[in-house]
């Protein structure tokens, strides 16, 4: 089964839990950031735990390992399940967040490669085989990787072994869930469910994946 991980990247509060709502059915966690919780302030996760649904922090933390940890006891004192941190910081730094979530019974996914064009600057040439390595050294839950590349998913995938893959770019980004669903354990889409005007009805062409039929 692959988990369908609804990004949030809304910046109204009833917008925001209007599409949770209604694509609630569907989904099976919610992942904020930066655009909603600067807009509305990290107690948007608190008025989003009515829907049930774990909430995943994509923060992607890159920070010295002290300020790594204040942010994550900060994310999961407000009820979040998981949070994501860079991984081109370093073992000492991905650690922090690993231990911190870890000691607060919650999860931590590391970037290790991102999905967008200009990723393949710096992620390629082995730098994300290397934070794959660092990954399964460090005790991390998982990695996010590039629903807009399946080969190199893949590729990560085999470095990883069965840690869990959290995968971003389905939709608006142009990556094809058919050839991604197989490999990871859950698509990231945002803009193809909150920007359709039947969000239910968005959410809901990606059920196949979650059962796998
Ligand atoms: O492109 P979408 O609208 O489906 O949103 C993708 C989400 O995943 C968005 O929150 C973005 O910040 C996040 N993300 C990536 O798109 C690519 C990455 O490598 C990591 C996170």
């Amino acid at each position: 089964m692959t988990e369908i991980i609804l990004a949030l990247d809304v910046m109204k509060k009833d917008k925001a839990v209007s599409i949770v709502q209604k694509a609630a059915p569907y989904i099976d966690k919610v992942k904020i950031g930066y655009p909603l919780v600067l807009a509305e302030g990290l107690g948007i996760a608190e008025i989003l735990s009515e829907y049930k649904k774990p909430l995943i922090a994509d923060f992607k933390v890159a920070d010295i390992p002290n300020t790594t940890r204040l942010i994550a006891e900060e994310v999961f004192s407000r009820g979040f399940s998981a949070i994501i941190c860079h991984g081109f910081v370093g073992h000492d730094s991905v650690r922090a967040c690993v231990e911190t979530a870890h000691e607060n019974m919650g999860e931590c996914y590391v970037v290790t490669e991102m999905s967008h064009p200009g990723a393949v600057d710096f992620f390629h040439g082995g730098v994300a085989e290397r934070i794959a390595e660092l990954v399964c050294e460090a005790g991390a839950d998982g990695i996010i990787a590039p629903a807009t590349r399946p080969e190199r998913t893949a590729v990560l995938r085999s470095l990883i072994g069965n840690k869990k893959i959290l995968s971003p770019g389905v939709g608006a980004q142009g990556g094809d869930p058919d050839a991604i669903a197989g490999i990871v354990d859950g698509i990231i889409v945002g803009r193809a469910i909150y920007e359709s005007s039947d969000p239910a009805a968005a959410a809901r062409q990606y059920s196949c994946f979650r059962t796998g039929i």
